[in-house]
């Protein structure tokens, strides 16, 4: 009797637990929609990309379709480099060595899409990442 007892006890415990869980999940649901409603618009994706001779790290860049984008591409060579995404006007100025710049720019399509340099040569040296926006 007591063995019966204590395994209702231990089903009931299951079902209070699944309730919590699941009670969880939609607070953070909840949570995530009043975190969009306080900026009024979602939270840029912060990414930083560092440029050298002649690559970028990381090389290849994943962001959200429609949510704000955040480059701060640095400069860690020893000359100028430059951060380009033909498809969303994407152009940082030419940056010194040692220098940093921030681009912003919403994705408003998905796929995949060049990160290049616009310097002289550097394209072709190499100095390429792909965006992939999904
Ligand atoms: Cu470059």
């Amino acid at each position: 009797m007591s063995k019966r007892l204590g395994a209702i006890a231990g089903l009931l415990l299951i079902a209070v637990v699944a309730a919590a869980c699941g009670s969880g999940g939609s607070g953070s649901s909840g949570s995530s929609g009043q975190s969009s409603s306080g900026s009024s618009s979602q939270a840029a994706q912060r990414i930083e990309v560092v440029g050298t001779e002649f690559a970028y790290n990381p090389g290849t860049i994943t962001v959200k379709q429609g949510q704000p984008v955040e480059i701060v591409f640095k400069n860690e060579g020893t000359v100028p480099h430059d951060l380009l995404i033909d498809e969303f006007n994407v152009k940082t100025a030419a940056i010194a060595a040692g220098q940093s710049t921030t681009v912003r720019f919403t994705p408003s399509r998905a796929g995949q899409f060049k990160i290049y340099c616009a310097e002289p040569g550097h394209e072709a040296a190499g100095m390429v990442a792909t965006l992939i926006v999904e």
